[in-house]
C-alpha cells in the first residue's frame, strides 16, 4: 500500500484533478467527505487529507510515502527526511513582504513583522543582516499593520486583492510558491519501483496539465 498525504483546502482543489489525470481517482471528494483516508482507483494507493502544515510531518515520519504540499509550508519545515522531486505547478502564489504605502524607513528596516511564516521571515531578514521582532499569527495577517500590531507582514499573495482591500502594498518578493511533490527518503529506497512509478505518473500529469493551461 502506498499512501499519499494531501493538503486539504486550496491545494486539494487542484491536486485532486491532477491525481485523476495521473490515473489516481479518489473514491470520494475530500471537499464533501468527512473521511480523512480515501481509497483511490488504484487498489494499492490511498490518500490522507491533512492540514497543510502536517503534510511534511506525515511524510518525514513515513506515515505517508509521498505528499503534496505548498512550498511555503516546506520552507517552514526544514528537515532531512524528504526529497522534493517535483514542482507540480499548481496553487501558484508569491510569499511577500508587504506594508502600508506611506511607511518610509520602517518598511526598509521594520522593527516588527507579523507572519505565520516565522522561520522563513527570520531567514529572509538575517540574509539582510537584520533581526526585526517577529510576531507569530495564525491568519488574517493583513490586518496587523492597520491595527498597530506590526510595521509590515510576510504573507502569501495571489491576485493582490486582499492586500489592496487592507491598504497594503508589496515591498519585496521573498519566494515564488507552488505545490510540490515530496517523498519519504526511506520509502524511495525500500519501495523504489512503486514510489518512482507513482512519481512518474504524477510528473506526466503535471506536465500535461501545464500544456493545457497555455
Ligand atoms: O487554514 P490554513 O492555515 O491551513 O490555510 P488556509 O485555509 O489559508 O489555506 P489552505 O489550507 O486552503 O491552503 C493553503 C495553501 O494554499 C498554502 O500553503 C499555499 O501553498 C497555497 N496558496 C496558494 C495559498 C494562496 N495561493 C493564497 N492566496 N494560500 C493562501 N492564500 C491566501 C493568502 O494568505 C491571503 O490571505 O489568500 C489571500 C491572498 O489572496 P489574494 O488573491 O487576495 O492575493
Ligand atoms: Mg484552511
Amino acid at each position: 500500500m502506498l499512501t499519499i498525504a494531501l493538503s486539504k483546502g486550496r491545494i486539494c482543489g487542484e491536486a485532486v484533478p491532477l491525481l485523476a489525470r495521473a490515473g489516481i481517482a479518489l473514491d470520494e471528494d475530500p471537499a464533501l467527505s468527512r473521511r480523512l483516508s480515501i481509497a483511490t482507483s488504484l487498489e494499492d494507493v490511498r490518500v490522507l487529507v491533512l492540514r497543510a502544515q502536517d503534510v511534511p510531518t506525515f511524510v518525514e515520519h513515513g506515515a505517508a510515502d509521498v505528499g503534496i504540499a505548498g512550498k511555503d509550508v516546506l520552507l517552514e519545515h526544514p528537515g532531512g527526511g524528504l526529497y522534493e522531486p517535483l514542482d507540480l505547478g499548481i496553487s501558484r502564489c508569491r510569499l511577500v513582504l508587504a506594508a502600508c504605502p506611506d511607511t518610509g524607513p520602517p518598511a526598509r528596516a521594520p522593527s516588527k513583522v507579523a507572519t505565520k511564516y516565522v522561520k522563513t521571515t527570520r531567514r529572509f531578514f538575517a540574509g539582510k543582516g537584520r533581526q526585526p521582532e517577529i510576531v507569530r499569527l495564525y491568519g488574517s495577517m493583513e490586518i496587523a499593520p492597520a491595527a498597530g500590531l506590526a510595521d509590515c507582514i510576510v504573507d502569501l499573495v495571489d491576485t493582490g486583492a486582499t492586500l489592496a482591500a487592507n491598504g497594503l502594498v508589496v515591498r519585496e518578493e521573498i519566494a515564488a510558491i507552488s505545490a510540490r511533490l515530496i517523498v519519504n527518503k526511506a520509502a524511495m529506497k525500500l519501495s523504489h519501483r512503486q514510489v518512482s512509478s507513482l512519481v512518474e505518473r504524477i510528473a506526466r500529469a503535471a506536465t500535461d496539465g501545464a500544456g493545457e493551461g497555455t
